[in-house]
């Protein structure tokens, strides 16, 4: 009787300690505290482009005035119709069970002219709304201050080209913390510069459509990295003791990966990265620009024979004022490429081009699975940023504020699923080899515009029917997948035990062939 007793004690003990070291090795559960979203931005979704007093941004100007610019000469005018269709976006947020949800705010619906002179009481409601909506729902609030829509009246005189936009748009920043800093959780105050500087004013693949490149851009750097550490010590000086958000930045960034193991290979793979993102993270976590960066363009910029180098010089003043103004590092990351140096041979190619300081080769592994030219499916690519990023920056609280996947927007998309699944799989491989991540955002919630391929790139989780006026809103298999991750904080475990699909969630979105 005892004998059986102490056996079954023991064996209890047995499972116990099996399943405390399983709980631990298991790689697939996220943390209690971790948060996950989903995110989109304005102009992408919101439409309504001129309602209630809206002024012109930059993308409304490119748009109607520059069509054959847009794949598909579409615009955002209507997009997903979000302006109009608020409750009904809230039920899906709340059904796939987010903790919280990311959007940006338009500068010209809350401020027509671009300054904080004129406040519109139409955009104030917008916004004022979404966040008390939010709220009710449980829902905490990531905003982006700006994503990619400036007033058009302020490109009219340069744009980021122009230094005296810093504090216009810290006026700006100003006045979204005073109305709505009571209900926000985080702010980011920019998102992706290089895509704004390269793409806007380089190489003409962002409105406002400059082709400037080597120029141009890195003024545009210079003057948003100002004006990002502005906005922060505003925050940090006048807000955060109070409203207690945390703020920063969210850059894109892709994972290059050598060609081959040689010093040149594994030099030209991490100067790839040192200007898609160290240009900006470095500054802000480290101090100055990288020294690749600087010492590249000061060697092009002489051999082109400038007399100073084009990448525009901080003062030691601003070096350090801009040190330290992240609480967070905002990643946006989708996919991975292959970076190799340039034969030593090679004629000197002529020009000024941020391609040419760069100095390098970059192609896509023709192994990766897409279903686009430049969206590449590579999970551990994910994985090796995740600790290059706790390496180099020395292991910053990493938000994840975009990851997902371009199709042409099936309902049945299997591909999406997996590239979710796997990618988070990678975040988690990163997490146990010690990187700090916090916080996972799907981009995006539901098909929308996407920029210079209008709608014929779809990554929404929801689909949305463009042929209907109501723009229904539809879920993927993706969206049920990822309802049950949002849920039970995993990846797994969506089979039972004797192997059988789960029903009840939707079984479209566990058939996922593995
Ligand atoms: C982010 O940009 C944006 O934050 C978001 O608004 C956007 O919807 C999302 O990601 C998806 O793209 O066709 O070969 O010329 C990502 C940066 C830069 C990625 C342009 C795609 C086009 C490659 N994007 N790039 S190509």
């Amino acid at each position: 009787m005892i004998g059986s007793q102490f056996l079954l004690l023991f064996v209890q003990l047995v499972e116990l300690l099996w399943w405390s070291t399983a709980i631990q090795l298991n790689p697939s559960r996220f943390p209690r505290d971790f948060l996950f979203g989903t995110a989109t931005s304005a102009y992408q979704v919101e439409g309504a482009w001129n309602v209630s007093g809206k002024g012109e941004s930059i993308w409304d100007h490119l748009t109607h005035n520059y069509p054959s610019l847009i794949r598909d000469q579409s615009n955002g005018d209507v997009a997903c119709n979000s302006y109009y269709k608020m409750e009904e976006d809230l039920k899906i947020l709340k059904d796939l069970g987010v903790d919280f949800y990311r959007f940006s705010i338009s500068w010209t619906r809350l401020l027509p002219t671009g300054y904080s002179t004129y406040i519109n009481k139409d955009g104030f409601q917008y916004y004022n709304k979404l966040l008390d909506l939010l709220k009710k729902n449980d829902i905490k609030a990531m905003v982006t201050i700006y994503h990619w829509d400036l007033p058009q009246s302020l490109q009219e005189y340069g744009g980021w080209t122009n230094s005296s936009i810093i504090d216009v748009y810290v006026e700006y920043a100003r006045v979204v913390f005073e109305l709505f800093g009571d209900r926000v959780h985080t702010w980011i105050t920019f998102n992706e510069p290089f895509q704004i500087c390269v793409e806007g004013y380089g190489v003409a693949a962002k409105a406002p459509a400059w082709n400037d490149s080597g120029i141009s851009d890195y003024i545009c750097g210079y003057n948003l990295l100002r004006a990002h550490a502005k906005a922060f010590h505003l925050y940090n000086n006048t807000y955060r003791r109070v409203q207690k958000a945390k703020i920063g930045i969210t850059v894109q960034a892709p994972w290059a990966e050598p060609a081959t193991s040689s010093e040149g290979d594994v030099q030209a793979a991490n100067r790839l990265m040192q200007f898609y993102f160290g240009w900006f993270t470095h500054p802000i976590y480290k101090g100055d620009y990288p020294e690749t960066m600087k010492s590249h363009i000061a060697f092009r910029s002489a051999l082109e024979g400038y007399n100073s180098s084009r990448l525009p010089q901080f003062t030691s003043e601003e070096i350090e004022y801009i040190k330290g103004t992240s609480d967070f590092f905002g990643l946006n990351h989708y996919t991975s490429i292959m970076a190799a140096e340039l034969p030593s041979d090679m004629p000197v190619v002529p020009g000024t081009s941020i391609a040419n300081d760069i100095n390098l080769t970059y192609y896509y592994d023709e192994s990766w699975p897409s279903d686009t030219n430049w969206l590449k499916v590579v999970p551990w690519g994910l994985e090796k940023l995740l600790l290059f990023i706790k390496e180099e920056y020395d292991n910053p609280d990493i938000y994840i504020t975009e990851n997902g996947y371009a199709d042409q927007g099936t309902l049945n998309d299997n591909t999406r699923l997996t590239y979710y699944r796997d990618y988070l799989n990678a975040t988690l491989n990163a997490m146990a080899q010690g990187a700090s991540v916090k916080v996972y955002t799907a981009w995006t919630l539901m098909d929308n515009f996407e920029w210079m391929a209008g709608y014929t790139e779809k990554f929404g989780i929801v689909h949305v029917d463009y042929e209907s006026e109501n723009r229904t809103r539809t879920y993927k298999r993706s969206a049920y997948f990822m309802k049950h991750v949002f849920k039970k904080r995993r990846i797994t475990g969506f089979r039972n035990r004797s192997g059988k699909l789960k029903t009840g969630d939707g079984p479209e979105a566990f058939s996922v062939s593995e």
